[in-house]
Order: C-alpha cells, then sequence, then structure tokens
C-alpha cells in the first residue's frame, strides 16, 4: 500500500471522498543496532533504530504532512503556512508542490541546516527569515494563519499528530506485533512523542499488541523547556530540529512519558554529537544531530540504571544526515589530504604494501 493514509485507513476518520496527498512516505525501515547496544553497556539489549530519514523529504515529518495537506486539500485551501527549524518546512514545501497549494515558510534566520533549506527553496516555497528564533515564528504563524485560506501545517494542526502516529503502527508490525519495552526519541516542539503515544495506545486497543512501551524523550540540554519546567527565551543547541523553547505539544508530551511510566529528560551537545558518530562510524547510519538524541538518551539512561537487561529498545531517528552538511563536516574525524595522482605515493599515504 502507498503512503501511510492507504496502508493504515482503518485506523483514521476519513470518507471516500478525502482526497490523498501523497509522496508514499512511510514503510521506513527498523534496523538493528548491535554496536549501539554493546555501548550502553547493558547486556543482551535488543536495539532497533526506525530510521525516518528514508522517507520522501528524508524525514519524519511526512507522516503527519501527508494527511495535515490532503486535509487542507479537502478543504480547499489557497496556503498552507508554518513556522519551521527546517524539516516541517521541507516536508510542508513538497506536498504543497505535490497539491498545487502555494507554501508559505517562516524560519529563524541563520537557524536552518543547509539541506532543508535548499530543499524548501527548489520546491517553490516562499520563505520568510525573521531576526528570531522558532518558537516567535510560531507566534507569527499563529497569527498569520487566521488569514482566510490559509492552512497551518505545524503540528498545532491536529492531522499532523493523527498521521504521524503510524510510526508507532510500523514499530509494532515490524516486530512482529508487539511493542519495544522502551521508546527513546528526540522532543523539540513535542509532536512525534505525542504520535507515538497515541499510536502505541490506539494499536494496543485494536489488540495489534499486547503491551505499551516507556516513552523516554530527550530535549538538548540548551533548549531543555519541559525538563526544566519552564518556556527558554533563547534555546541553544548545535541540533538545530530541536532549537525550542516552548513545545506547542508540552502537555500531551509530559502525559505520554507519565502514563508509560518514562520520562522526558535531556542530553548535552556533546552526548549528542559521540551519538551522531557512533552511528555513522559503527552502524553505517547518518542521521542528522537532533536525530541522535534519542540514542544519547538510550545511553544516558542505561548508565544511570534504568534499563534492564534484555529489554527491547527502539530509538527513532527522526531525519537523515545529509540534511546537515555542515555538521557532518566540523564533526567527523575522518582526515582528508590532497596528493598528486601517483599510486605510490597514494597507496603510501594509505598505508598499503606495492609489490
Ligand atoms: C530531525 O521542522 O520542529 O518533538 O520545525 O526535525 O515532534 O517537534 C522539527 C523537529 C526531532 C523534534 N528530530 O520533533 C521543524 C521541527 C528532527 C526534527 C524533531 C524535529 P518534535
Amino acid at each position: 500500500m502507498s503512503g501511510i493514509i492507504r496502508r493504515y485507513r482503518p485506523f483514521f476518520n476519513i470518507d471516500d471522498s478525502f482526497p490523498i496527498v501523497t509522496l508514499h512516505e512511510g514503510n521506513t525501515p527498523l534496523i538493528p543496532a548491535p554496536a549501539v547496544a554493546k555501548a550502553t553497556g547493558v547486556s543482551g539489549l535488543e536495539v532497533h533504530l526506525k530510521f525516518e530519514g528514508l522517507n520522501p523529504t528524508g524525514s519524519f515529518k511526512d507522516r503527519g504532512m501527508t494527511f495535515a495537506v490532503s486535509r487542507a486539500k479537502h478543504l480547499g485551501a489557497t496556503h498552507l503556512i508554518c513556522a519551521s527549524t527546517g524539516n516541517t518546512s521541507a516536508s510542508a514545501a513538497a506536498y504543497g508542490a505535490r497539491a498545487s497549494i502555494e507554501t508559505l515558510i517562516i524560519l529563524p534566520q541563520g537557524k536552518v541546516a543547509l539541506g532543508k533549506l535548499s530543499q524548501a527553496v527548489l520546491y517553490g516555497a516562499k520563505i520568510v527569515e525573521i531576526e528570531g528564533n522558532f518558537d516567535q515564528a510560531l507566534d507569527m504563524v499563529r497569527i498569520i494563519g487566521q488569514a482566510p485560506g490559509v492552512e497551518i501545517v505545524n503540528s498545532i494542526n491536529p492531522y499532523r499528530i493523527e498521521g504521524q502516529k503510524t510510526g508507532a503502527f510500523e514499530v509494532c508490525d515490524q516486530l512482529g506485533g508487539k511493542a519495544p519495552d522502551f521508546h527513546f526519541i528526540p522532543v523539540g516542539n513535542a509532536g512525534n512523542i505525542t504520535a507515538y503515544w497515541r499510536g502505541y495506545k490506539e494499536y494496543q486497543q485494536a489488540g495489534k499488541i499486547p503491551t505499551l512501551p516507556k516513552m523516554f524523550g530527550y530535549e538538548a540540554e540548551g533548549s531543555a523547556a519541559i525538563v526544566r519546567g519552564h518556556k527558554i527565551e533563547n534555546p541553544e543547541t548545535f541540533a538545530t530540529a530541536i532549537r525550542i523553547g516552548n513545545p506547542a505539544s508540552w502537555e500531551p508530551a509530559v502525559q505520554a512519558a507519565s502514563e508509560s511510566q518514562g520520562r522526558i529528560d535531556s542530553v548535552t551537545d556533546d552526548e549528542i554529537a559521540a551519538a551522531y558518530k557512533l552511528l555513522a562510524g559503527a552502524e553505517g547510519i547518518f542521521c542528522e544531530p537532533a536525530s541522535a538524541a534519542s540514542v544519547a538518551g538510550l545511553i544516558k539512561a542505561s548508565r544511570q540504571g534504568l534499563v534492564p537487561e534484555n529489554s527491547v529498545i527502539t530509538c527513532v531517528l527522526t531525519g537523515n544526515g545529509l540534511k546537515d552538511p555542515d555538521s557532518a563536516i566540523r564533526l567527523g574525524e575522518a582526515s582528508k589530504i590532497t596528493l598528486p595522482p601517483e599510486a605510490p605515493k597514494i597507496a603510501d599515504y594509505l598505508g598499503l604494501a606495492l609489490s
């Protein structure tokens, strides 16, 4: 089945007149991660990575965007609008192009990774950069989005969360009809943790899985509003996707953590960077920095003794590493030199013996 709406149709309250705008999102792989399991220091862990970076625009946002943009089309919207740290805007612009609806984007100037910006530009969105952060951009969208014909496609649009809940369905299907024991996920605006928790609960109610996971969400330490219990005026982190100081889905995220006996905690930029490099260098998986917060969270929780031996773990990798080439080049360790096109010199540098 192509795309998450058709694939999980019985879990959506729509009828046959609902137009489906899809780029065949979803159906992303759940990849075993033995090196991550080893790095936790806890024996017998089964770690799986839900690699959402393999969605059509390279992030999990496509699951919610297919539904929100389909809904906008159903309503006859003339414009989509969103604030974004980058991925939402790339996804909105793509689905907007697909639906022939003009897409308007408000971004925090200088804080959107290059790959994301390049997507929005080529998909043909109208882009405004503000001298401010994501939270201020979202404040603008809440006001400007009231204009006639305009649909807000940030996760304050309930159709976004509805679509994103399918990530949980897929994890359970891929685990053979069960939920993991623990679900680790980055937290920015807190929509995705809300969506996964809803998805797990609906799957249990439908009799598809016997148990629910503990939801462990991770903010970046410099942007950890939920952990600190107050808004952060000037959020900071190199994981720009989650550089958010006033999460829109704050309460439902706290509820997901408490209902599931999980937690919302934070990880430092150093912990995020270490996980980012571990995933690339030891698993061969290139995710963007914010995504690595889930794995950084797993490692932190393991060291805190919160993860029992032999647990089944899912970490969501929310976005593709190609989104943010600058971070990769800045943090990457491979040495690079320039040499003349002479085989002996190159072999010598590479440490290879030529007979
Ligand atoms: C890669 O694109 O908020 O907690 O405007 O891009 O559901 O917000 C992105 C968020 C995690 C956090 N990982 O998810 C945006 C935006 C990546 C992200 C998050 C984002 P939420």
